[in-house]
C-alpha cells in the first residue's frame, strides 16, 4: 500500500484551490496595467456577474455532490448555460456533408503527445496525423530506418512537446511546401514536408534547451525563428551550472532548407512567443521573467517585462562583421541591454517595456501592429511596428493598450479590423475594435465590442488565415485547456476543448458552434484554405533516397558473415516472397516497395515478436533493420486492410538454428 492510502494526509481539495486563487490574486494585485503604481487591480469587470475564475471551486463542490453539470449557472453574457448556442440565433451550419471536403485545413500541435493533427475546419472532423519527435506504430515512424535515423540524429529522445505550427510563405501567403514547429522539450524545430505530410527533418539546435516561440520570417520564410525559453549558461557545460546570473537566452536563426542553425542572439530575461513583421525585418519575441529569477514568486515580481524586437539585417550585419562568439558551432551575436550592438544608432534588439509578464506576439493582417497580450495584466499591448526603427522612446512606439479582461493570452483577426483575444481566467473570447484601441486611452474598455464564454481557460485562439496578410473570418477556433463536464467523462485524465466559433465577417455577434475533445494537449492551430495545400496522393520514386524494387527483384542476399538484405515487394495481396530463410544471430535489412499505384492501397509489414510493423503507401519504399535472435518461423502478415485476400497476404521468415 502507498504512503497516500491514508485518508488523513489527504488535503482538502478547497484548500488547495483557495491556496492556488490567493496566490493567483496577490500577483494580480501587484498590477495593474498601464498605472504600475495605482491602488491595486479591480477583478471586477463590468458585465460581470460572477468571476468565472469561481468555476473551479463550484465544480469541485458540486463534483462532490456527485453532480454532473458543475459549470452551468456560471455562464454570463451571450452563452446560454452549458449550451452550445448563443441566445436569439441559430448555429451556424459547420457541419460538411458525407462526401464533401473541408474548405480549410487545421494543422494542430499536438503538444506533449509530440504529434500534429490535421482537421478539417468547418467540421472539425481529425483528418490524420502526423508523428514528428514521438513515434508512431500505425505509421511505422520510429520503426522503419529512416525516421529512426533521423529522430536519433536529432537527439535520440523518444518525445517531444510540440507548440507552436507555422506555414511556410511566399510573398506573405501559404506556399504549401512546409510547416514548422517547436519541441519546446528538448530545444528542437522539425520540418514537415506537405507534399507526403511527413516530417522530413528535425534540427537539434545548439545551446539551447527548451524553444518555445517559433514562427517563420515573413514574408518569404527566409529563417525559422525559435525563442528559448529556458535560461541557461552558454555553453552548459557544467560551468555556472547552480549560478543564474550566468544563464542566458537566445533567439536563434534556421535555415529552411538546411535546417541548420544560422545565427542566435543572446538577450536579457527569458523568450516565450514571437510573430514576426510582414516586412521581413523584425522579430517581435515577448518574455516573461525580466526578473532573471528562477521561481515564481521572484519571475512576477515586476510590473514589466522587456518585449524585444530583433532587427534581423542588422543581426546579419553583425555576423558579417565578425561580432560574434561561436559557441558549439553557432555564431552568437550579443543582444543582452549592455551589448556595444545595442548602444548605436542601430540597436540589434531594442528592449520595449511592457505590462507585465506578457504571453503572446501576433502580429495583425497589415502588418502595422503587433499584439501583446499581457497574461498577468488584463491588457493587450499593441506595439506600432512602423515606429520601431525611428523611435528611441520605447513608450513612442505603443500606439493602444485596450483593458480586454482578465488572463489575456493570444489574439487572432477577422480581417476586418476585429481582434479576437482570449481571456485564460476569464475563460471569455473578447471581441474589439482595432482602430478605436489606437484612438481610446490607454486601459480603456471602450473598444471591447462584445465577449464570448467559452469552457474553459482558453490558450490560443486562432481564426482563419489570420497570420498572413489577407484573412478570412468566417470561422475562429477557441483551444481551451478544460473540459470539465462538457463531454462523458473518460476518466480523471479529460481532453482539451477546441470550440468552434462562427464570427462571420465580423460584422455580426460571435456564435459558438461545436465542442470538440481534443486528445492532450493541443497549444495552437493555423489554418490554410485546401487550394494552397496540394498533397500527393501517391509517391513519385523521384522524391525519395530509395531503391525501387520491381517484383522480380525480390530475393534474399547475403551482405556478410552475420548479415542478410531482403527485398520484397509488396501487392495486393501478396508479399513477393512467401518465405525466406536467415540465420539465427543475422542482422536483417528488410526493403519493401509498394508497387501499387493505386491510390489509398496500403500495405504494412509487421513481424511478430520482432517489434516491427510499418506501412507502405503506394510506389512507397521503406527498408527496416533488426536482429533474428530467435530459431523459428514468423509469420509476417499485412497491417492495412488492403483486399477480401488481406488476411491470406502473408510471408514467413525462417530464422534457421546457428551452428555451434
Ligand atoms: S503557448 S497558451 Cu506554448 Cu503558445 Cu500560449
Ligand atoms: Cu496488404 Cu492487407
Amino acid at each position: 500500500m502507498s504512503q497516500h492510502s491514508n485518508e488523513s494526509e489527504i488535503r482538502d481539495p478547497n484548500d488547495v484551490i483557495d491556496e492556488y486563487e490567493q496566490t493567483l490574486d496577490e500577483v494580480l494585485a501587484e498590477v495593474d496595467a498601464p498605472e504600475p503604481d495605482d491602488d491595486g487591480v479591480s477583478l471586477d469587470l463590468p458585465g460581470l456577474s460572477l468571476n468565472r475564475r469561481d468555476f473551479m471551486k463550484a465544480g469541485a463542490a458540486v463534483g462532490a455532490m456527485g453532480a454532473a453539470a458543475g459549470c452551468s449557472g456560471l455562464s454570463n453574457g451571450s452563452g446560454s448555460p452549458g449550451g452550445s448556442q448563443s441566445d436569439g440565433g441559430s448555429a451556424a451550419d459547420h457541419l460538411v456533408a458525407p462526401g464533401e471536403h473541408d474548405e480549410y485545413y487545421g494543422f494542430w500541435s499536438g503538444g506533449h503527445s509530440g504529434e500534429l493533427r490535421i482537421v478539417g475546419i468547418p467540421s472539425m472532423r481529425e483528418l490524420t496525423r502526423i508523428p514528428v519527435f514521438n513515434t508512431d506504430c500505425a505509421s511505422g515512424y520510429g520503426y522503419t530506418d529512416r525516421s529512426t535515423e533521423m529522430l536519433e540524429d536529432a537527439g535520440d529522445y523518444t518525445w517531444g512537446d510540440n507548440h507552436h505550427p507555422n506555414l511556410s510563405e511566399t510573398d506573405g501567403d501559404y506556399d504549401g511546401e512546409y510547416l514548422f514547429v517547436n519541441d519546446k522539450a528538448n530545444g528542437r524545430i522539425a520540418r514537415v514536408n506537405l507534399t507526403y505530410f511527413e516530417t522530413d527533418a528535425i534540427t537539434d539546435v545548439p545551446n539551447m534547451q527548451a524553444i518555445h516561440g517559433c514562427t517563420v520570417l515573413s514574408p518569404d520564410t527566409k529563417y525559422v525563428l525559435g525563442n528559448g525559453e529556458f535560461r541557461a549558461p552558454l555553453p552548459n557545460d557544467g560551468t555556472d551550472a547552480a549560478n543564474p546570473d550566468e544563464y542566458t537566452s537566445l533567439l536563434v536563426a534556421v535555415d529552411p532548407e538546411s535546417m541548420q542553425a544560422q545565427w542566435q542572439v543572446k538577450v536579457d530575461g527569458n523568450l516565450d512567443i514571437n510573430d514576426t513583421g510582414k516586412e521581413g525585418r523584425w522579430v517581435i519575441a515577448s518574455c516573461y521573467n525580466s526578473e532573471e529569477a528562477t521561481a515564481i514568486q521572484g519571475m512576477t515580481k515586476d510590473d514589466r517585462d522587456n518585449v524585444k524586437a530583433f532587427d534581423v539585417p542588422a543581426i546579419e550585419q553583425a555576423v558579417e562583421n565578425g561580432n560574434y562568439e561561436e559557441v558549439n558551432g553557432v555564431p552568437v551575436v550579443d543582444g543582452t541591454q549592455e551589448s556595444p550592438l545595442n548602444q548605436g544608432d542601430r540597436p540589434i534588439v531594442k528592449y520595449v517595456p511592457t505590462p507585465k509578464s506578457p504571453h503572446c506576439v501576433e502580429v495583425g493582417p497589415n502588418g502595422d501592429y503587433a499584439f501583446i497580450a499581457g497574461k498577468l495584466s488584463p491588457t493587450v499591448t499593441m506595439l506600432d511596428i512602423n515606429k520601431l526603427a525611428d523611435s528611441s522612446d520605447p513608450e513612442e512606439v505603443v500606439a493602444g493598450r485596450p483593458r480586454v479582461g482578465l488572463g489575456p493570452l493570444h489574439t487572432t483577426f477577422d480581417g476586418n479590423g476585429h481582434a479576437y483575444t482570449s481571456l485564460f481566467i476569464d475563460s471569455q473570447v473578447a471581441k474589439w475594435d482595432i482602430q478605436q484601441a489606437v484612438e481610446a486611452e490607454t486601459g480603456s474598455e471602450d473598444p471591447i465590442i462584445e465577449k464570448q464564454d467559452v469552457h474553459y481557460n482558453p490558450g490560443h485562439i486562432q481564426a482563419l488565415e489570420a497570420m498572413t496578410t489577407d484573412p478570412d473570418g468566417e470561422w475562429l477556433v477557441c483551444l481551451n485547456k478544460l473540459s470539465k463536464d462538457r463531454f462523458l467523462p473518460v476518466g480523471p485524465i479529460m481532453p482539451d476543448n477546441d470550440q468552434l466559433i462562427h464570427i462571420g465577417d465580423g460584422e455580426s455577434s460571435m456564435e459558438l458552434v461545436a465542442d470538440h475533445p481534443a486528445y492532450p494537449e493541443p497549444h495552437d492551430c493555423v489554418f490554410a484554405h485546401r487550394d494552397k495545400i496540394d498533397a500527393k496522393k501517391v509517391y513519385d520514386p523521384a522524391d525519395y533516397e530509395e531503391t525501387y524494387i520491381e517484383e522480380a527483384d525480390s530475393g534474399v542476399e547475403r551482405t556478410g558473415e552475420n548479415s542478410v538484405e531482403v527485398k520484397m515487394t509488396t501487392k495486393r495481396s501478396e508479399f513477393g516472397l512467401p518465405d525466406f530463410t536467415v540465420q539465427q544471430g543475422d542482422e536483417v535489412t528488410l526493403k519493401t516497395t509498394n508497387i501499387e499505384s493505386v491510390q489509398d492501397i496500403i500495405h504494412g509489414v509487421a513481424i511478430p515478436e520482432h517489434d516491427i510493423n510499418y506501412a507502405v503507401a503506394p510506389q512507397d519504399t521503406q527498408h527496416v533493420t533488426f536482429t533474428a535472435d530467435d530459431p523459428g518461423v514468423y509469420w509476417i502478415y499485412c497491417t492495412y486492410f488492403c483486399s477480401a485476400l488481406h488476411l491470406e497476404m502473408r510471408s514467413r521468415m525462417i530464422v534457421e538454428p546457428a551452428e555451434d
